[in-house]
């Protein structure tokens, strides 16, 4: 009897030792299912459709975001909502049509922020589910709210729009300030060298790219002709600043740095981080090492760049151990130019490279090259590898971001898209209202239509058709995806189906 009381003891220890082991476990596993996933939107500035491997280019090799679009969803009817950078910003960032906010066009470096601070963004809405937020790259979104004094905080931006953290170029590459500013300060500024900035009048004595033909090392084609910059002419004046200036070729290394820091830093947190990156946006400046990598001149070795920098930033998620936590978006903010103000040889040395793909037009186009842009998701682990057919815009990120994260913010004009997005079943959008320099057109299921514009149907200085017409153009890109046979005239019922559904939108 004793041994057998023993023995029932010592099995009472045992069991009641490995239950408490296994409420333990139970315990991880509750919390690492909580967990909220990390998450990143990687931002290219006018990669085209056609510019990546994965959307069926050889000529250019992107062999790094190949592989996470081919083990994501990738989405060939994905969308940007403008054919320019700050309206698909806008609406990136808002989930709000960019054609409802009048300032939300091209900007200059000078101009005040147009998202207002009681407007929900994405990065507001993660930050209330507990997400430490943060942008590194592209911002032109406006900052300050007027005159900006750029040698004092620089102040309403990024920070005071959702984001804990911010590591910005205020415009673009080719537009001054050329400084990158951090949480609202220009970094490494000498206080005793000021910034001016004009987009008018030029500083006393200052040479300009119109004027001093023999400082540039890279020669403007149109626009571009102001303030000088490491041999660059801009758009804009600049006078001063000189310890703050970029490198144009360090830039991308530069951005990659400050994204792989922001998440060995919140790694431990979950985080949302918005990678704004600058390629192949003009001027193209690939680090040297990557001159000559892709044969095409500065464009083609600029996206040949941003490939490596997006194949380094994912190591960098292995590597601190978030990766399989981390959902990440891909897109470019709009389609592709070649020639957009600069002599680089975009346009000589393209050989038989598309960068628009199948589709007509490209940057500043109501034509689908403008918006059509590569789009992926891509989850480790948890998503499914696929091609879906499905229409989403990155507008509809804020409110399938919402879901995600069990938050209910929402607008009327993002989508809650989640299970598109993560490849499950679901369908997509059933329409969208594309933007270009203020003009929109509507697209439905195969269907869309571009209502009759005033102006030159080609940008001249750009060489692409931008969709202007005297007529009504409608087009079934099912039949015809490069938009070469308008049907306006021979399927009026749709044409004015159409033009009903859309004004119903624009009205809204
Ligand atoms: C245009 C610039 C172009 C580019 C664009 C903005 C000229 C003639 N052209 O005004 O080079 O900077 O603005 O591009 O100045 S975006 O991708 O940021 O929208
Ligand atoms: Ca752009």
């Amino acid at each position: 009897i004793r041994l057998n009381q023993t023995f029932l003891f010592v099995l009472f220890v045992f069991a009641s030792f490995s239950c408490k082991e296994k409420a333990k476990e139970d315990q991880v596993t509750a919390v690492e299912e909580t967990k909220q996933p990390n998450i990143v939107i990687i931002y290219t500035d006018d990669l085209g459709y056609g510019d990546v491997g994965f959307n069926g280019a050889t000529e250019i090799k992107t062999p790094n975001l190949d592989k996470l679009a081919n083990g994501g969803v990738r989405f060939t009817n994905g969308y940007a909502s403008s054919a320019t950078c700050t309206p698909s910003r806008y609406a990136l960032l808002t989930g709000i049509y960019p054609w409802r906010e009048k300032d939300a066009k091209i900007l200059p470096g000078t101009a005040p922020l147009i998202i207002g601070t009681e407007q929900i963004t994405i990065p507001k809405m993660l930050k209330e589910k507990g997400y430490y937020t943060g942008i590194v790259g592209k911002w032109h979104l406006g900052l300050g709210s007027g005159h900006v004094d750029w040698n004092k905080h620089v102040s309403p931006g990024p920070n005071e729009v959702g984001f804990d953290y911010s590591y910005i170029m205020a415009a673009t590459q080719d537009r001054v300030p050329t400084v990158y500013i951090e949480n609202g300060d220009v970094v490494g500024l000498d206080p005793n060298d000021p910034i001016e900035v004009d987009y008018k009048n030029n500083f006393e004595g200052q040479p300009t790219g119109k004027d001093n033909p023999e400082l540039l090392k890279m020669k403007w084609h149109h626009g571009h002709n102001n303030t000088i910059v490491n041999g660059i002419p801009r758009i804009g004046y600049m006078k001063g600043g000189e310890a703050a200036k970029w490198k144009d070729e360090d830039m991308a290394d530069h951005f990659l740095k400050g994204a792989q820091d922001y998440v060995k830093k919140h790694k431990n947190e979950p985080f949302f981080l918005y990678y704004a990156m600058q390629q192949p946006h003009v001027p193209r400046t690939p680090h040297p090492r990557f001159v000559g990598a892709s044969g095409m001149g500065p464009r083609g070795d600029a996206v040949v760049e941003a490939d490596w920098c997006i194949g380094e930033f994912i190591k960098t998620l292995e590597v601190e151990g978030v990766l399989d936590n981390t959902l990440i978006i891909f897109s470019s903010d709009n389609g592709p130019v070649l020639n957009d103000g600069y002599y680089d040889d975009a346009v000589e040395k393209l050989g038989n490279h598309t960068p628009a793909g199948a589709f007509r037009g490209g940057k500043y186009s109501l034509f689908e090259a403008g918006t059509r842009v590569p789009f992926f998701t891509y989850w480790k682990g948890k998503i499914q590898p696929k091609v879906s057919n499905e229409l989403v815009c990155q507008m509809d990120l804020l409110s399938s971001l919402a879901q995600l994260v069990g938050s209910d913010a929402s607008t009327k004009d993002s989508e809650a898209l989640l299970d598109v997005f993560l490849g499950n079943e679901g369908h997509g959008r059933d329409n969208l209202v594309v933007e270009a320099g203020s003009r929109t057109a509507y697209k439905e299921g195969d269907w869309v239509m571009i209502p009759p514009y005033d102006g030159n149907p080609i940008l001249k200085q750009v060489n692409i058709e931008v969709g202007n017409s005297k007529e009504y153009q409608l087009y079934n890109l099912k039949e015809d995806i490069g938009q070469q046979n308008n049907l306006a005239e021979t399927n009026k019922d749709k044409l004015q189906a159409m033009i009903t559904n859309f004004e119903a939108i624009r009205g809204k």
